[in-house]
């Protein structure tokens, strides 16, 4: 019973087993202070010093996992979620997982791939068309809210070759770089989802010390995210060109302004930007008269 209670008071994370998700998500739990060491069978990494255990799975069975509160977070992609979320709705289901927060990875598109030299000239076109796709959910739900009526072609895999090998008129993938679509003589014509990498929570609420260890998690997950674009910014500006020069920092909100020992007409800023700063920036501000600048990657930030 003890050993049951310990088990439970911790916060399990469903990530990607081995993938284009994988070394973003574990990346992301260990910048937010989890240290962890791989179980024997791989497939559970047991947070050291952080109540948080991390469950390694086909990113397909993330969603179900989480909605059915076998783990309380998971790591997936909205092609993923919205997949699912879409089967669960059409079962008539009313607990879903929710999701918590959008991570910077992941990044890719659902999109209609035609063959080059067909142009497409908006959702009519596509009726009665066949279209190939491993997202029939996705798919069918973009075609009724654009009234057409096309046929759904399901694949699970290599959904790309399927117009080749005249299955389909044309596909709905995902793209990113867009380079498996043109090696098969396809183009991107429209997008049907934007997706990334995204947090979902269970939908049954956390209680006592393990809703205050999701709390300080999210809480760091946010600031993980805010620090990778985030840069410290020092300089000299004369006190003339103060107004200026601040209203240049890339989103930064009240710098601390310093004053400079011996030298009444110049003051020492330090801001923080929440937003990468260019060298076209300190050109700027060099031209606005800001002098000795250091521009430092920030390390962490808790709001
Ligand atoms: O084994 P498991 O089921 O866990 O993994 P998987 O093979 O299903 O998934 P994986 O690792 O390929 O992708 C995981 C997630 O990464 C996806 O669910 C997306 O959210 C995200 N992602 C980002 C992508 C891509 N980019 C991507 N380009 N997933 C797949 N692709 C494929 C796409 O299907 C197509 O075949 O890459 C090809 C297109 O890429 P480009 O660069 O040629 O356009
Ligand atoms: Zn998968």
């Amino acid at each position: 019973m003890a050993m049951r209670m310990t088990t439970d008071a911790r916060i399990k994370i469903a990530v990607q087993k081995s993938g284009r998700l994988t070394d973003h998500s574990l990346e992301l739990l260990v910048r937010c202070g989890l240290s962890y060491s791989r179980g024997k069978d791989q497939l559970i990494c047991y947070g050291e010093n952080m109540p948080v255990d991390v469950l390694l799975v086909r990113d397909d069975d993330i969603p179900r996992l989480v909605q059915e509160d076998i783990c309380d977070l998971g790591i997936v992609g909205l092609n993923i979620i919205e997949e699912r979320r879409l089967e669960l709705i059409s079962q008539g289901e009313k607990e879903l997982f929710s999701e918590v927060g959008t991570l910077d990875f992941g990044q890719c598109r659902l999109s209609f791939g035609l063959p080059a030299g067909v142009p497409f000239e908006g959702p009519q076109q596509l009726q009665g068309k066949r279209i190939a796709t491993t997202y029939p959910r996705i798919l069918a739900d973009y075609l009724k809210r654009n009234g057409v009526e096309a046929q759904i072609v399901a694949f699970s895999g290599a959904v790309e070759i399927a117009p080749s090998l005249g299955k389909a008129d044309l596909i709905c993938d995902l793209v990113s770089s867009g380079s498996t679509l043109r090696a098969h003589q396809l183009y991107e014509a429209a997008t049907i989802l934007e997706s990334r990498a995204t947090m979902i929570q269970t939908p049954k609420a956390l209680v006592g010390e393990k809703a205050r260890w999701l709390q300080r998690l999210l809480l760091r997950i946010q600031g993980v995210l805010q620090v990778k674009e985030s840069k410290y910014i020092m300089l000299h500006a004369p006190r003339s060109a103060l107004k200026a020069i601040t209203a240049l920092l890339p989103g930064s909100e009240s710098p601390t302004i310093i004053p400079l020992e011996g030298r009444d007409d110049k003051v020492a800023v330090h801001a923080v930007c929440r937003e990468n700063v260019f060298w076209e920036t300190l050109e700027q501000l060099k031209e606005a008269g800001a002098s000795s600048m250091l521009v430092l990657p920030v390390e962490k930030m808790l709001a």
